[in-house]
């Protein structure tokens, strides 16, 4: 019972995020795409790095992720004006074996270094039936399912890890050591379909944290403790010197400790908790690391095969009475953004604007 109030404790949390009853200007996604280049490149990042992230930053405002759309300008700006991230990093590819591909993001952003590992991952996991995308040295302060939608597009499942900054603090522990780590998934369906799944171990994002404490929203129980170690239900208190608790008490601290093993030990970027901006103020992006993992399905069997029991899984689940699959609430806002628009509001417009760099 209680986990149920404290899911629609979320939901309606994230609505209030959306600026429900604020006056919203709609802007096709191409429009937002350039703003946002313009913005980034305006601070300093290179033309292919500044395409890539307004792409990714404008795709999580038009599918609905709000802790990671347009919200997430200012931290990434605020970094960049930091001296933290490099923002003209040219990501280094290393070829290391078969299946094997390790890339140095140079202290740059994440989704540029998977970019430029994307064309040798995909030859590598068709050629051999799977591949590994080490990436070290990167920053990824971003919604996940984009790193991992493509591929499954592309018939292949992929499964992300990224770690983080330390704000998730173990069962029986008196400090934080985890990050929020996302986890994401995707796979392909029937008829060019995927379902996908993204989700951070804490119970909450940190940037819904964040959202919450700007909005002045509690948090239901259970999402957190203050820096006493009590649990709160206040953002602020969590945010300032408090933290996170994993979902799922010690099943979820197990997937973040494994996303920690994953993301950094294997990749040769650092722990979340290794993870050090005291130097430049500002910093918002953890400096970490990512890895991906892509499979070849028609190696189990055969590619429709594979697909025709994914559809069975998810009608299985739909005739058992789950009626709402992840990635559908994405997929039907995107459809919806495709039609009327980005909601942006004026707020949000003016926050943009005063975001743009000497160019
Ligand atoms: P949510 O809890 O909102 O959603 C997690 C997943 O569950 C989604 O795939 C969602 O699908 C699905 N889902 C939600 N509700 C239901 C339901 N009732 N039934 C079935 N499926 C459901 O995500 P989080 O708050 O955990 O994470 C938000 C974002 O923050 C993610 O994009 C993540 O990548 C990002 N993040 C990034 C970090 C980083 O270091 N870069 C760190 C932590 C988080 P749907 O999409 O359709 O809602
Ligand atoms: O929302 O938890 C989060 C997060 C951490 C880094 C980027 N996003």
């Amino acid at each position: 019972m209680r986990m149920a109030l404290a899911r629609i404790g979320v939901s309606a949390m994230k609505e209030a995020a959306k600026g429900e009853g604020a006056v919203m200007t709609h802007m096709d996604f191409e429009t937002l795409v350039t703003l946002l280049a313009r913005i980034f490149r305006s601070n300093g990042v290179s033309g292919v790095a500044a395409d890539i992230l307004a792409r990714n930053c404008a795709g999580a405002e038009r599918d609905g992720a709000m802790s990671h759309g347009l919200f997430r300008m200012a931290g990434y700006v605020s970094t960049l004006r930091s001296g933290w991230v490099d923002g003209r990093a040219a990501p280094v590819v290393e070829d290391v074996g078969a299946s094997f591909l390790r890339v140095d993001a140079a202290n740059g952003f994440a989704q540029p270094a998977l970019a430029a590992a994307t064309p040798l991952a995909l030859e590598k996991a068709r050629a051999t039936g799977a591949c590994v995308v080490a990436i070290r040295r990167s920053h990824h302060f971003a919604a996940l399912w984009p790193d991992v939608e493509a591929f499954a597009q592309a018939g292949l499942v992929a499964i992300a890890m990224v770690d983080s900054m330390a704000v998730v603090v173990p069962p029986g522990a008196h400090r934080p050591v985890y990050g929020t780590n996302p986890l994401a998934f995707a796979a392909p369906r029937e008829n060019g379909r995927v379902i996908v799944f993204d989700q951070a171990v804490s119970v909450m994002a940190h940037g819904d944290v964040q959202i919450a404490a700007r909005e002045g929203h509690d948090l239901p129980p259970g999402t957190g403790v203050d820096a006493m170690g009590q649990p709160t239900t206040d953002p602020r208190a969590i945010l300032d010197g408090g933290a996170l608790l994993p979902f799922g008490g010690h099943k979820g601290a197990a997937i973040a400790m494994m996303i920690e093993i994953m993301a950094a030990a294997l990749t040769g970027g650092l722990y979340s908790h290794e993870v050090d901006w005291s130097a430049h103020p500002g910093a918002q992006t953890p400096c970490t690391g990512e890895c991906l993992i892509l499979i070849d399905p028609a190696r189990g069997g055969s590619a429709a095969a594979f697909v025709a029991r994914v559809e069975q899984l998810i009608a299985a689940l739909h005739d058992a009475g789950q009626s709402r699959m992840p990635g559908d609430r994405r997929f039907a806002t995107r459809q919806k953004a495709e039609q009327d628009g980005i909601p942006v509001s004026a707020d949000m417009r003016e926050r943009l604007e005063a975001l743009m760099g000497p160019e």
